[in-house]
């Protein structure tokens, strides 16, 4: 079978439908070329000397693993010349990396977790990089982008992806025309379309969380989960399955494909009270292709794409996936 590739589906994109500007077009090609970079050095496990940590602690407080520092740097590297960037952010870096004065710049801000579930990789299970593109705003015309131009609503996306590093290399792209998945013909080193126009299935039978924090979630939560438990002599009517992959390109994939609910709500906990995942650079591109899918992303009561962010690492709750089971945990945040 003859599959398109991610460049002739851009060139599409850019020439008929004008969803991707020339310098977008050739931003996520050269993202999707880091991700391939990264799929190679992650494949290569011990075999690479990639595995392990490092012994230093990210931006955020995390033990970074030496393949989430490899990652970062593919990315810097393969976007900082292009000429179609003013800056990039990443959760493994403090603030804003802005472009080099020796390259050209351009309009577009690009951010990214570049390697997302790392406390996976020794283990062997499911990795991936997730991108947001976002435009600098008019008024940073002519000055230095500082980090306050990055703090824009998800709704403000141009496009958004992930490369998942699991038995397939796949990276699934929106660009605001639907949600496509390309699948990495290692022998050609192509991105071909293998799934045209995703659609998340409105229903669901499947539940991902963290069940050990149960004790921590919020009422609307527990008493959401607590139905699910009951099976088919509950509200619910159905009895439901669970999934938590500790990977959250992983378990968005699997809910982008077979529908699904996937939830890390703040909670009580003082490192739980705004949520864990970060909002920039993983809330809003999930969110984005999760709403292009036709499901629904919120942080409880509110809808995740409409968020004004305050901070560039600031964290959210995530509830998002199949459409009627987020909005029934949506009601029941609304009448808590
Ligand atoms: P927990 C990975 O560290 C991550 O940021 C997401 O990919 C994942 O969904 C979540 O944290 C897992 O968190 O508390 O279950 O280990």
């Amino acid at each position: 079978m003859k599959y398109k590739t991610l460049t002739q589906y851009l060139v599409e994109q850019q020439r008929e439908h004008k969803a991707v500007s020339a310098d977008v077009r050739l931003l996520i090609e050269t993202v999707s070329r880091a991700c391939k970079a990264i799929s190679h050095a992650v494949s290569k496990g011990a075999l690479g000397g990639v595995l392990g940590s490092l012994g230093t602690e990210n931006v955020q407080g995390e033990v970074q693993k030496k393949l989430d520092v490899l990652s970062n740097e593919i990315l810097l590297e393969a976007n900082e010349w292009g000429g179609n960037l003013a800056a990039m952010a990443s959760e493994e870096m403090q603030t804003i990396h802005r472009i080099p004065t020796h390259y050209p710049k351009g309009q577009n801000l690009l951010l990214f977790d570049p390697l997302d579930g790392s406390s996976n990789i020794d283990v062997n299970v499911s990795i991936g990089t997730i991108f947001s593109v976002l435009q600098a705003p008019v008024e940073a015309a002519g000055r230095e982008i500082a980090e306050e131009d990055f703090l824009q609503p998800g709704t403000r996306q141009v496009a958004a992806g992930y490369a998942i590093y699991g038995p397939q290399t796949m990276l699934v792209l929106t660009v605001g025309a639907g949600v496509m998945g390309f699948t990495l013909d290692r022998e050609m080193g192509s991105w071909l379309l293998t799934h045209e126009d995703i659609r998340l299935p409105e229903q669901t039978a499947e539940f991902a969380i963290n069940m050990s924090n149960m004790r921590h979630w919020e009422a609307p939560v527990r008493r959401y989960i607590d139905e699910c438990l009951q099976g088919e002599t509950g509200p619910l009517g159905k009895n439901y399955n669970m999934r938590w992959i500790a990977s959250m390109v992983a378990d968005v994939h699997r809910i982008l494909t077979r529908g699904g609910i996937f939830m890390y709500p703040r909670d009580a906990r003082a490192s739980g009270r705004k949520g864990k995942l970060r909002l920039m650079y993983e809330a809003n591109p999930m969110s984005f292709l999760v709403e292009q899918a036709g499901g629904l992303a919120i942080d409880g009561a509110n809808r995740i794409l409409d968020i004004q962010p305050d901070a560039l690492h600031q964290r959210i709750g995530v509830i998002l996936g199949s459409r009627e089971e987020v909005e029934r945990l949506q009601r029941y945040h609304q009448e808590a």
